[in-house]
């Protein structure tokens, strides 16, 4: 596949070259576990191949996550942490950059390896996702302070719903593969809900809700929990933190977690919202935010499930109606597959919409 030895010659590595294996189930870069060894001993490192495809800048993107692990890093020093374990740690190429361009080949970086801790691809214990929650309120909380006018959009527009909307319509006009007619359920499911796309973007755009740091890809498996105790060690998966509402970032989390099915689980029986999960996670989050969310952001975090949920359904059926070129798949149905899914979690929530309301009110 690479030739991984000439690619790591390029990182300030010690030892020798044992091993490098595809790792972990990401759907944008191509990650790899990589071994090192020196004197007998093994180190492991996350190597991870850029999708330069999608990150138009990766010298910017990767100065924005170079920004926010050195911020977290000294962060966690100083309330008597391990940085290793506890920030996503870059492990810098030999000409000091955060990452390296290979000629031909694509643009690589190195983290350290978060050891004893697990990225969990559904919620197995609500425990866990409990501490997920905790985790990606902290995360917010360690950077309410930090400037975020430094940071480089990496992917502009990522949650303007109204601009995925737009996308979504050109891609049922364009229907490159001759599909559209084959999923037009879904299609109408995506045009009934036209209203859901502004609400948030008009809140951010009039000011009435603040615009934040935000991680913006909240998934169970963008955190790592520690293999014997479940709690937090680490937020990973930093490429998409940019600005954006807090709302993104609580949704996105309820979007991935609240049900016990894989994301793309083609049996929808299978598939419910889970308000008791929902109930978990908002605990969490609320009380690792603690008082800086504002009255605005705490109406629309339900909603904001909702919204993620949706959008993220839509964003599987542009991508199916265009081909499936950017969300990697593992089976031709793969995208619909993942688009009925959002879209049966999007029903559950409108109907547990009050319930869950009245639980974020509770907290
Ligand atoms: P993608 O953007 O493609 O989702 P991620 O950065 O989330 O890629 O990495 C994919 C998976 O690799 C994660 O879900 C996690 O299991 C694992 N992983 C990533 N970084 C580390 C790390 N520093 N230590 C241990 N595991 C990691
Ligand atoms: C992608 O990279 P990964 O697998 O964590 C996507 C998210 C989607 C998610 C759906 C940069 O996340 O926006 O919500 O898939 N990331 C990007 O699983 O588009
Ligand atoms: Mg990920």
């Amino acid at each position: 596949m690479y030739d991984f030895k000439s690619i790591i010659k390029n990182f300030q590595l010690d030892g020798e070259f044992l091993s490098c294996t595809r790792y972990g189930e990401g759907h944008i870069n191509q990650t790899f576990l990589l071994t090192m060894i020196k004197g007998g001993k093994k180190t492991d490192y996350i190597l991870q191949r850029i999708n330069d495809n999608l990150f138009k800048r990766v010298d910017k993107l990767m100065e924005n996550i170079r920004l926010i692990t050195e911020y977290n890093r000294k962060k966690i020093q100083a309330r008597g942490g391990n940085p290793d374990r506890e920030s996503l740690s870059l492990v810098y190429a030999k000409d000091g950059k955060p990452y390296a361009f290979i000629d031909g080949v694509g643009y690589f970086r190195v983290y350290k390896f978060i050891f004893d801790a697990i990225a969990y691809q559904n919620v197995q214990k609500p425990e866990h996702f409990y501490q997920s929650a905790v985790a990606f309120g902290n995360f917010a909380k360690l950077l309410a302070e930090f400037d975020t006018s430094v940071l480089y959009e990496s992917l502009p527009d990522f949650h303007n719903t109204e601009k995925r909307y737009q996308n979504f319509l050109r891609a049922v006009e364009e229907d490159k593969m001759g599909r559209a007619e084959s999923v037009r359920a879904e299609i109408e499911f995506v045009k009934e809900r036209k209203d859901y796309c502004g609400r948030i973007v008009n809140l951010l755009k009039s000011g009435e809700m603040p615009t934040r740091v935000t991680h913006n890809d909240t998934k169970l498996n963008n955190v790592m929990l520690d293999k014997d105790s479940g709690e937090p060690v680490a937020v990973i998966d930093l490429d998409t933190v940019m600005q954006g509402s807090l709302c993104y970032d609580f949704g996105d989390s309820i979007r991935f977690g609240c049900n016990h099915a894989d994301e793309g689980e083609p049996d929808l029986t299978k598939v419910n919202f889970d308000i008791e999960l929902f109930k978990e996670y908002t605990k969490g989050y609320l009380s690792a935010i603690g008082d800086s969310i504002t009255e605005v952001e705490k109406q629309n975090l339900a909603f904001g499930a909702i919204l993620m949920t949706y959008e993220c359904g839509m964003r599987f059926l542009t991508d199916y109606l265009e081909g499936d070129t950017y969300f990697r798949i593992k089976r031709p149905s793969h995208n619909i597959d993942r688009t009925r899914m959002q879209f049966k979690l999007v029903t559950d929530m409108e109907k547990a919409l009050p319930e869950m309301e009245k639980i974020v009110n509770e907290y």
